[in-house]
């Protein structure tokens, strides 16, 4: 059957629907393709299927993949008729087992072409290009019955897909209005909605990372840790959303630092363990800092034990973490039992916690379901979590903070791994609250100054944000 005769009957068989119908969005539209339907028919199925193997069969690679549901029956029946092997992607992760979201046999870096049955702002297919990467496969071409010409093409091709299709929605008008199956007006109507309902990469992108444009007075009415009401207060104040990280390794090096960045930060972090002759009159010391310029005292600890342990490294001397920290990072590997530990000791009236969702460095191994995963525990524990350290991806509930290191004006990495973005990009395009800077404050030759710069830019990000600057 010749692509014509396969337009017509597709029509015949109700998969493409003229008149009017409200799409998922709430939208109206002139027409509706309903793919799901082909399962029904199986002649039909194969014709189709083999419509789309002609799109690919001139490229090379190792498996297909179909974007559930609909293209499921298509990605079978091609990989049945041409010997390919299929994966599946599910549609949620398994709750139990390996949670994995790709199904099938496949090696890393191996190549795969992921068929939709229509491509309208991209969305879907998109989603299923995440999975698929994050696998570990590789996916250069996409391929569809039909693109809607609502821009989905396109914005794949911004993402560096080859995008190709069976047919536009506008040669299918064509050819049923040559053949009498539709008339004039409702050709004109369906090229004009067409038209008027462009889904462009701009508008996609915005929908897709919606920086939720949260004040710090909103994340403190609906904090429910103390903490972050003295933290936002700070901030507030003082107007900033800089923490600097302190990673130096002496007494002197460190109170000088703090003395240094005080007046511009909210909160000095610190890995106390790295100080070589840490005693507890440096504590005395930065205590007396932290109130003089009011700022929070912030030990990246980073708890990642069993509760058991994690309890005893909270509250044990020498450090005494639990003495004189405001705020504690604890990984959440161990499951949310570790907080619960930390919980037991009862410290944690003084001092919140961090929980690590995402890393910054380049081969992190924080995957999309481990953050998503840390995100709940936070959230699920709010009475004594203040926030998380994350990238991209926060909290959904508007009382927790994300703070975020991987932050630099003028480096893009380091030779270990780290990657750095600027505060601009960090506060306006991801919608983070506060930014750790390290090496980029305390490396400079005047560490006060570069504090107040990234102060300044920082805050200024954030009012942009908010639409204030
Ligand atoms: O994912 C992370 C989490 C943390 S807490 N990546 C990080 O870099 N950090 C910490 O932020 C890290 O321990 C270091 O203290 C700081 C970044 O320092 P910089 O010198 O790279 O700015």
């Amino acid at each position: 059957m010749d692509k014509e005769q396969l337009v017509l009957k597709l029509f015949e068989l109700g998969v493409l629907q003229f008149g009017q119908f409200t799409l998922k969005s709430g939208l109206s539209s002139p027409f509706y393709l309903d793919f799901r339907r082909i399962i029904a028919y199986p002649d039909t199925l194969r014709d189709i299927s083999e419509q789309l193997w002609k799109l690919i069969e001139d490229l090379e690679f190792d498996h297909l993949c179909g974007v559930p549901y609909a293209a499921l029956s298509l990605s079978s029946t091609m990989s049945m008729m041409h010997g390919k092997p299929m994966v599946i992607k599910r549609k949620e992760a398994k709750e139990h087992g390996t949670k994995k979201l790709v199904e099938g046999i496949f090696h890393q870096g191996q190549k795969c072409v992921v068929i939709d049955d229509v491509i309208s702002s991209g969305i879907s297919m998109i989603e299923t290009l995440e999975a698929v990467e994050e696998a570990g496969l590789v996916v250069e071409h996409v391929i569809a019955i039909v693109d809607r010409m609502q821009g989905g093409v396109a914005t794949l091709e911004k993402g560096g897909y080859q995008a190709r299709s069976v047919y536009t929605i506008e040669e299918i008008l064509e050819v049923l209005y040559k053949h009498n199956k539709l008339d004039k007006d409702a050709h004109d109507r369906t090229l004009e909605f067409i038209r008027y309902n462009q889904i462009g990469y701009d508008k996609l992108r915005l929908q897709r990372t919606a920086v939720p444009k949260l004040s710090y007075s909103t994340i403190k009415v609906n904090a429910v840790n103390n903490i972050t009401k003295r933290l936002v207060d700070i901030m507030e104040s003082k107007q900033t959303n800089l923490c600097v990280s302190a990673d130096v390794n002496s007494k002197v090096e460190l109170l000088k630092l703090a003395d240094q960045v005080g007046p511009y930060i909210c909160a000095l972090k610190t890995h106390i363990d790295t100080v070589g002759d840490f005693d507890a009159d440096l504590i005395v010391l930065l205590k007396n800092l932290s109130k003089k310029h009011n700022f929070l005292l912030f030990e990246d600890r980073k708890f990642a034990d069993i509760g058991h342990i994690a309890m005893q490294q909270f509250t044990s001397p020498p450090l005494n973490i639990a003495d004189w920290a405001d705020l504690v990072t604890v990984h959440v590997v161990a499951g949310s039992s570790s907080i619960d530990a930390l919980r037991s000791t009862g410290k944690l009236n003084n001092t919140g916690l961090i929980v690590v969702a995402q890393m910054s460095t380049e081969d992190t191994l924080t995957s999309r379901d481990y953050t998503k995963s840390a995100l709940e525990i936070a959230q699920k524990h709010q009475d004594v979590v203040v926030g998380i350290v994350g990238q991209n991806k926060r909290p959904r509930d508007a009382g927790l903070m994300m703070l975020t290191p991987g932050i630099s004006l003028s480096e893009t990495g380091d030779a270990h791994g780290q990657v750095y973005n600027t505060p601009q990009e960090a506060f306006e395009e991801r919608g983070i609250d506060i930014m750790i800077v390290g090496r980029g404050i305390y490396k400079a030759e005047n560490p006060g100054a570069k504090a107040a710069e990234y102060r300044q830019i920082g805050w200024q990000s954030y009012l942009k944000r908010l639409g204030l600057a």
